[in-house]
């Protein structure tokens, strides 16, 4: 894990402990020029988590996988309307950094939001049927793909404008603190949202009010088929907030469930302990287009895709750790998933459309004392 104050060389697997003496070699090395491995690798502490949280990481990375390719098969059959953008790749990003957190911490997202709806307490049912535009989706279907929402689950939405739920973030950080409440409140969303004027605005207060928010930004590398290096003056992400807005930037290996897991841990426990927001920037790839429409074969190559797809976070995991994600269990969860895949596509082909007289409820909130639609 690199940080923007110290900048470090990238930790490998989750039990590998940190060399002795590289700090004292990265000391000596000759200073080429800023890049990072020129500094002292940060140690990067053991992750110690329990035998069964570690299976429960790796099925709910597979639940992702298996439940966006059945998505697809389903948009193909003209079952889904609208956008569609399919998260497969990046798995590890929504699953170890959800697996850091309480139950009453809150999550914000972008449209790419089916990972995070379905790990965030979401049923595959209630995601499915909201994908099909049913009465029966969390959204009861009106927010499709996009708008995956349940606020008892603390899944505060998936958001269609690039950047826009970077401020609702921030004002949930802020009800949290002035409430008290020690939640932390973490706000995903890709790289291309970095740039838009919503951010800075949000970054700046979150750092002047001390809001405990952590940001995490997904670099799948490409805002549709514009590759970060296009986009950003400063492609190393996670540089850009410490000088503009002394938030701590923390980059971390987004294809590494456990390293996205430990970054997440730390940048929570500041939030919870100090109140100070966190910047992390995860290093990921969609292994699909931008979208269900973009085959995404002008803007990048096989060989590029193929690279990344070597990085997978679930071989990964498996590779990581052999004797407890055994072949038998896997096949014995791919069998489960599969069963509950299914069943959510048929209970959403089955669930009955909207009454068209629910097109105006929870359009404006029913605030006591506040003058509804209706009342003007
Ligand atoms: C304000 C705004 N401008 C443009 C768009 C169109 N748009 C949709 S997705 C996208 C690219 C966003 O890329 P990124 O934020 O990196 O997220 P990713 O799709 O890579 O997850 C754009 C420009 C939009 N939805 N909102």
């Amino acid at each position: 894990m690199a940080t923007s104050k110290t900048r470090s060389t990238k930790a490998k697997g989750a039990k590998a402990p940190a060399a002795k003496g590289s700090a004292k070699k990265a000391a000596k090395a000759p200073a080429k020029k800023a890049t990072r491995k020129a500094s002292a690798p940060t140690p990067r502490p053991h992750v110690d988590l329990p035998k069964e949280k570690l299976v429960d990481i790796y099925r709910q990375m597979l639940l992702i996988r298996r439940f966006e390719e059945r998505t697809a098969q389903q948009y193909q059959m003209q079952k889904i309307h609208g956008f569609c953008h399919l998260y497969i790749g990046q798995e590890a990003v929504a699953v170890g950094s959800v697996a850091a957190l309480e139950e009453k911490d809150l999550i914000f997202t972008t449209y790419r939001d089916h990972g995070h709806a379905l790990i965030r307490g979401i049923t595959p049912r209630e995601v499915m049927a909201e994908l099909f535009g049913k009465a029966a989706g969390c959204s009861k279907g009106k927010g499709g793909s996009m708008h995956l929402f349940n606020a008892k689950a603390g899944m505060m939405g998936g958001n269609g404008i690039v950047g826009g739920h970077v401020p609702l973030a921030t004002g949930a950080g802020w009800a949290a603190r002035y409430n008290k409440t020690g939640q932390v409140i973490v706000c995903y969303m890709g790289e291309a949202a970095m740039n838009q004027g919503v951010f800075h605005e949000s970054l700046n207060m979150a750092s002047l009010w001390n809001l405990p928010v952590v940001y995490i930004v997904e670099n799948n590398r490409y805002g549709m088929g514009t590759a970060v290096t296009r986009a950003s003056a400063e492609p190393q992400l996670y540089m850009r907030t410490a000088g503009a807005y002394r938030i701590r930037g923390v980059q971390c290996d987004g294809m590494d469930v456990l390293d996205v897991y430990q970054t997440m841990q730390q940048a929570a426990d500041r939030a919870r302990n100090t109140g100070r927001p966190t910047f992390i920037e995860a290093i990921c790839y969609r292994y699909r287009g931008h979208s269900m429409s973009d085959p995404a074969t002008t803007y990048r190559t096989k060989d590029e895709v193929q690279a990344w797809r070597a990085k997978d976070p679930m071989d990964r995991l498996r590779e990581q750790y052999p004797d407890l994600i055994t072949d038998a269990l896997v096949k014995k969860m791919e069998d489960e998933i599969k069963e509950t895949v299914m069943d959510a596509i048929k209970f959403a082909d089955e669930a009955p459309q909207p009454d068209p007289s629910e097109l105006y409820t929870d359009v404006y909130l029913d605030y006591p004392g506040y003058p509804g639609p209706t009342d003007n």
